[in-house]
């Protein structure tokens, strides 16, 4: 009886040192993790994310979306009114780079540094990425790219998708990619840009917002060229600034060739071609853009893209053309390169900004007239200016 207690208060012993052991090894680590992820924003936002998701899951609204193309670009918009004679044939002064950039450039010492900067808390993350798309099987293969390029952008960007439909709330979950619910739509359930903005600008706090049509894949380059905007003695951050570029396409991306920066560049060198200057599919702007003021169009449709650039231009924002600096690869199926072109409401944007605007120089929102542009010189990031054609004008 008497050795059977000792054997048992000696085990009670050596279980509660080895809890408390266990115990102060958990609170030590887990309560240090915690505190960093619950001081994170993202944090909490996942979590209240996840806790819509859960009222929400059910509520597929895929109806609403069916009308949702695949984003396209929307080059024919020159063709649209008689204001674009001269549109065939502006000119740049300066030729535009037919080839991709490089990797190389890229300062890593200086991404690394912001890295730990992030994720420490002492910097702000570049870049809130957002995009809209809806359930599409044959782009299964472009938006599970898009996703986990996306996703290797972190914490240097955070990644949202835009969606009430389950099953790509589910895929955006598996690649650990944030998923808000769509606000506002218009044109028979397309996303409105505008308030995809406002929600995001709500929700998180960076130094950059983007719009990026959900075929688009970026690189390291992506965010080299925002971490030089914001280091750049040039630019004042406080002023709206919109960076633009031109994309480079290439056909049938691979998983291989697609899941890392390394091979996206090797591709986009080996086979992929820079696309027009008229069209854009990235529209990068800071916390002081008035998207307020900004009409309400709608994403996958032409003439909103254009009409972005030209009226910043004209509004005398900061415009920036950084096609030499970010490589913007689009994933090119069988759809081609203008899709969205083809669809119902093709002309919701133009019809909705001609109801509101008389003259609409489309033409003067393409980026060869654009006058400010990033480049890299001897590896230095410059951000330059050029003379544009006269047609350019305002
Ligand atoms: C940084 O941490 C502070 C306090 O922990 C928190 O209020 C703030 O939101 C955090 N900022 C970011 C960008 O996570
Ligand atoms: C896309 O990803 C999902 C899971 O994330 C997977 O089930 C599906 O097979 C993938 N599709 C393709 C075409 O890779
Ligand atoms: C998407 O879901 C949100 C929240 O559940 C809802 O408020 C919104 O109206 C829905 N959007 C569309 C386009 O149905
Ligand atoms: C965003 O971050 C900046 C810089 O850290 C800070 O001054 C500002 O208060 C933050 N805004 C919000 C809404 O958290
Ligand atoms: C990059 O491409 C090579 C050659 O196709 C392939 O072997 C490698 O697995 C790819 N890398 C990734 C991360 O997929
Ligand atoms: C496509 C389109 O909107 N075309 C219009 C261009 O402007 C002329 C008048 O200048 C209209 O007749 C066209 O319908």
């Amino acid at each position: 009886m008497l050795k059977f207690n000792k054997k048992s208060s000696a085990w009670q012993i050596l279980f509660i040192l080895t809890s408390l052991f266990v115990y102060l090894c958990l609170y030590s680590n887990v309560f240090d993790g915690l505190r960093a992820i619950r001081g994170n924003f993202v944090y909490t936002v996942v979590k209240r994310d996840l806790s819509s998701l859960l009222h929400h899951q059910f509520r597929s609204v895929s109806y609403y979306l069916q009308l949702l193309e695949q984003m396209g670009t929307q080059p024919e918009v020159l063709a649209l009114n008689g204001t674009t004679a001269v549109a065939f044939n502006v000119p740049t002064t300066t030729p535009l780079a037919t080839t991709p950039i490089i990797l190389e450039n890229v300062d890593n010492t200086l991404l690394d540094m912001l890295k730990v900067r992030i994720l420490s808390n002492s910097t702000l993350p570049l870049l809130t990425l957002f995009s809209s798309w809806n359930a599409n099987p044959k782009k299964n293969l472009v938006h599970n790219l898009t996703l986990i390029n996306w996703r290797s952008l972190h914490p240097y960007v955070i990644p949202v998708v835009f969606s009430n439909e389950s099953s790509i709330i589910n895929e955006c979950n598996q690649a650990s990619v944030i998923t808000l619910p769509l606000s506002a739509v218009a044109a028979g359930g397309i996303p409105v840009l505008k308030y995809m903005y406002r929600d995001v600008m709500n929700l998180f706090n960076t130094s950059f917002y983007a719009f990026s049509n959900g075929d688009i894949l970026f690189t390291k380059e992506l965010i080299h060229t925002l971490a030089q905007m914001i280091k750049s003695t040039t630019e004042d951050m406080r002023k709206p600034i919109l960076i633009v570029g031109r994309r480079t396409n290439v056909e049938h991306i691979t998983i291989d060739e697609g899941s890392d920066w390394g091979n996206i560049t090797r591709i986009s060198k080996s086979k992929g071609k820079l696309f027009t200057h008229v069209a854009e599919d990235y529209f990068i702007t800071t916390q002081t853009y008035p998207w307020n003021d900004v009409p309400e169009v709608v994403i996958g449709r032409r003439a909103y893209d254009n009409w972005l650039v030209y009226n910043s231009r004209k509004m005398k924002y900061n415009v920036i053309d950084a096609t030499n600096t970010i490589l913007a690869v689009h994933q090119t199926t069988q759809a081609g390169n203008f899709e969205g072109h083809g669809h119902s409401n093709r002309d919701y944007n133009h019809n909705l900004l001609t109801k509101m605007y008389k003259n609409i120089k489309y033409y003067a929102g393409g980026l060869a007239c654009v006058e400010r542009f990033t480049q890299y010189k001897s590896k230095l990031f410059q951000i330059k200016t050029r003379k544009v054609h006269p047609t350019c004008g305002v």
